[in-house]
């Protein structure tokens, strides 16, 4: 029987997108169908986007800042978002794009029996079984990080019995041929451009090549090799497929490289040498033993995958095939190996999905099959990317972080120009969409209400909280200083550079609640109001985290400045409900059961509201939580989750966990307000498929057992009444420690601290508190 908290299997194949497999080594996605005659593997490489550097420039602008701003301010505020979209919009994000898919024909009978496919998550193997003929097949599919290939090992039974096709195929400007008569090439190019709409704003899909060398694409070629086991291969001159027949057992390796150099430099006139890395990589793989290269890949993936261990017990649903499970889970959630398996498959797709020297995960992961793609598959980090890291340090996993740390790093040096020529603001700055080449400007296009979501210089203060944690839970002096220091000082710059003095205090003027809308005085809908609370909650979080680097480095000009300016931010204001408000004013509500909740940034992600040290404003986000309601898209239910963990309410948590293991059907349409849940895979559906409420989820979880906040460590801060009994095994809390923790009866029985180094903690359990001094390597056990 598979292992409920660690096995995804079927007992028949996919048949959409978000029922396949997925594998990846941060680089290289592969979606596994697990068909029988007539196998599709879709294939993506994390640098295959559209566009080329600076697509997005533009001249500058910001004299109409300073008009916007004076609208607002005056309460005119349509005016400041017709001069938003008339001036400072810029073009829209590029696009992720797939490379292509990877076929595979045989020609065995099609009636098959004993038919079942599986996904270990702790070996990131994918595995496909059947008979046919009267012939046991077995498949086995890995991306390998350490080998940088898409593998794939076709056995059987019988000898002799090996007998396919493989072949390549892209939707990509490209070219699919043989060489040496023994290996098959893909040659391609990614578009230079997307777009949405047509020179008369209707919306179409288009994308387009240029033939300007500076404005070429990412260029790109994908190759395959196949080692056998007995029988033999055939590749055709010109043509553009090879043959395997009668082979024991076939190991296909597929490997790819593009051209992308980094988000500044064409990767056309100066892009890296990936023609010929395949070739001469693909002409190595017949040394390779394939056991050892297996060998190696599950050693190197396990190695983050069981860093972590989850126990919430199982029952006898548990042991169903994942699909029926996630059926019978919708009537009748009584399977806690689910969450189990749902946490264990966030942290897989981390690890799948975000490796050193690749790109951050995107709106989906590093797996995408649609040319035009659902918000172009792009970063979206108004709440999108961000949530997609959530869970990364807290579930030990902060190698995985470091993509998106080297991401804030460009858009520090490509948000200058943003900051300076929007704005006229010191520092750097970046909206609400990015992409491959960096994009830090407001998208749009001078779109009509683009104002709603494009306006919002805030991604790059939340993405300085990440930069921030991830010294927090690792404390190392030379990354603060090289990384996090620089980077927390320039953002800082920029909020400083365009606070606005009001009779309420500073803020930014002019501001917007991500994606969400409010009725002015006079019953007009809009989208700018003068300030808006999450603005604010940004700038103060980003001023108090950059403070506490200066006052490690030793900058007290710096910290002494931003101490005096953060007492000057506009505070939060509580409304006639008892709620938060989300704007200056307590405006009439345009969607009361929006699904973001911008305004209560304070209390998840950021920190300055707790219940420990602001019970009342604590109260208040409680309220507007309630008020919001808990229905929402996949990643809404996510972060609710982990807003209702950090109000220590497990109960409620768990309620919003069961409503995102809901089974959604794949063709369910676009549904911006509700309807999140999970896919067969267990992919997340926004609907559509979007990565982030899977790791929302898991970051929710970890929230219920386990939360930090400075040196404040608390036990089992919301445990849910269902999770009676349970374990966990190094999860991180700030200041560097691992904790494990067993629970019974739902109360704790034991704690284990690992700490890297010395760190004094208040450790906090059902209301009691120690000090505790840790030392460095010394393991510390509380009994509960
Ligand atoms: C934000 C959300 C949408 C969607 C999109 C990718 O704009 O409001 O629901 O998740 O990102």
């Amino acid at each position: 029987m598979p292992d409920s908290n660690n096995t995804l299997f079927y007992w028949k194949p996919a048949n959409a997108f978000t029922g396949a497999l997925p594998l990846g080594n941060g680089r290289i996605g592969a979606m596994v169908y697990g068909k029988t005659t007539h196998e599709v593997v879709n294939l993506n490489e994390d640098t295959l986007w559209t566009g080329y550097p600076n697509c997005d420039s533009a001249p500058e602008s910001s004299s109409h800042y300073a008009d916007l701003k004076k609208a607002a301010l005056e309460g005119r505020f349509k005016d400041a978002e017709a001069i938003f979209e008339e001036y400072l919009s810029r073009g829209h994000s590029q696009t992720y794009l797939p490379m292509g898919d990877l076929l595979l024909d045989f020609n065995h009978s099609e009636k098959i029996t004993d038919y079942c496919r599986a996904l270990e998550l702790d070996r990131a193997v994918a595995t496909v079984d059947y008979k046919a003929d009267g012939v046991c097949y077995h498949r086995e599919y890995i991306v390998s990080y350490p080998h940088d290939a898409l593998v794939i090992k076709i056995s059987a039974d019988k000898t002799k019995s090996v007998n396919f096709k493989v072949r390549l195929q892209s939707r990509l400007r490209s070219n699919v041929y043989t060489v040496d008569k023994s290996k098959l090439f893909i040659d391609g190019e990614a578009p230079s451009s997307c777009y949405n709409r047509n020179s008369e704003g209707k919306t179409v899909n288009f994308m387009t090549y240029s033939n300007e060398p500076e404005k070429r694409g990412v260029q790109f070629r994908g190759g395959i090799s196949v080692t056998l086991d007995g029988g033999e291969l055939f590749a055709a001159e010109d043509s553009d497929f090879l043959e395997i027949k009668n082979a024991d057992s076939a190991v296909i390796w597929f490997k790819i490289a593009t051209s992308f150099n980094g988000y500044d430099r064409s990767p056309f006139l100066d892009g890296r040498d990936y023609y010929s890395v395949v070739k001469n990589d693909l002409d190595h793989v017949g040394e390779y033993d394939y056991d050892a290269v297996l060998k190696e890949h599950t050693y190197d993936f396990s190695e983050f995958y069981l860093r972590v261990k989850l126990d919430l017990g199982s029952t006898p649903e548990s042991d169903l095939p994942t699909d029926e499970r996630l059926m019978q889970f919708f009537n009748n959630p009584n399977d806690p190996s689910l969450f189990t398996l749902a946490f264990n498959f966030g942290r897989y797709l981390m690890i799948s999905g975000s490796r050193q020297g690749s790109q951050p995960l995107n709106l989906q992961g590093i797996w995408n099959d649609k040319f035009f793609a659902p918000w172009r598959s792009n970063y979206t980090t108004n709440i999108n990317t961000e949530m997609n890291y959530w869970p990364a340090e807290m579930t030990n996993l902060a190698d995985m972080h470091l993509p998106l740390i080297e991401m804030v790093k460009d858009i520090a040096q490509a948000g200058v120009a943003t900051a300076h020529d929007l704005y006229g603001g010191k520092g750097f700055c970046s909206h609400h969409n990015c992409d491959l080449w960096r994009k830090t400007t407001p998208p749009g296009n001078k779109g009509k209400n683009i104002s709603l979501w494009a306006y919002w210089p805030f991604s790059s203060g939340w993405l300085c909280r990440h930069v921030w944690e991830h010294y927090e839970y690792n404390p190392d002096f030379s990354y603060l200083r090289d990384t996090a220091y620089p980077i927390l000082k320039e953002c800082s710059n920029f909020y400083l550079s365009v606070l606005t003095e009001t009779e309420d205090g500073l803020c930014f003027a002019g501001g917007t609640s991500p994606e969400n809308q409010f009725y002015d005085k006079n019953g007009v809908r809009c989208m700018i109001g003068k300030y808006a609370t999450m603005s604010n909650a940004i700038i103060r979080d980003v001023f108090i985290n950059t403070t506490k680097c200066c006052d490690i480095i030793g900058d007290k000009d710096f910290a002494n400045r931003l101490r005096e300016t953060v007492k000057k931010v506009i505070p939060y204001k509580i409304g006639s409900q008892g709620q938060i408000l989300e704007y200056d004013d307590d405006y009439e509500e345009n969607e009361p059961h929006h699904r973001h909740i911008s305004h209560l940034y304070g209390m998840h992600p950021g920190e300055e509201i707790n219940l420990e040290q602001t019970p009342e404003l604590a109260q208040a986000v409680r309220k507007s939580l309630e008020l919001r309601g808990d229905e929402g898209t996949g990643w809404s239910l996510g972060w609710k989750i982990n807003q209702w963990a950090r109000q220590h309410d497990g109960d409620h948590a768990y309620r919003l966990m069961c409503m995102q293991l809901r089974f959604v059907d794949p063709d369910s349409p676009m549904n911006y307000s509700k309807g999140g849940g999970t896919y067969l895979n267990l992919f997340d559906a926004h609907p559509p498929f979007q990565i982030d409420g899977n790791f929302a989820f898991v970051s929710g979880l970890s929230e219920l057992l386990l939360q930090s906040r400075g040196n404040l460590v608390t036990l089992l801060p919301a445990l849910p009444s269902e999770f009676k009994e349970g374990s966990i095994s190094g999860l991180c809390a700030k200041g560097g420690l691992e904790v494990s923790l067993t629970w019974e009866n739902g109360k704790l029985k034991n704690a284990i601290f690992m700490p890297k180094q010395n760190f004094d903690a208040v450790v906090r359990y059902d209301g009691k508190q120690v000090k505790v001094r840790f030392i460095a390597g010394q393991e510390v056990t509380f009994e509960g």
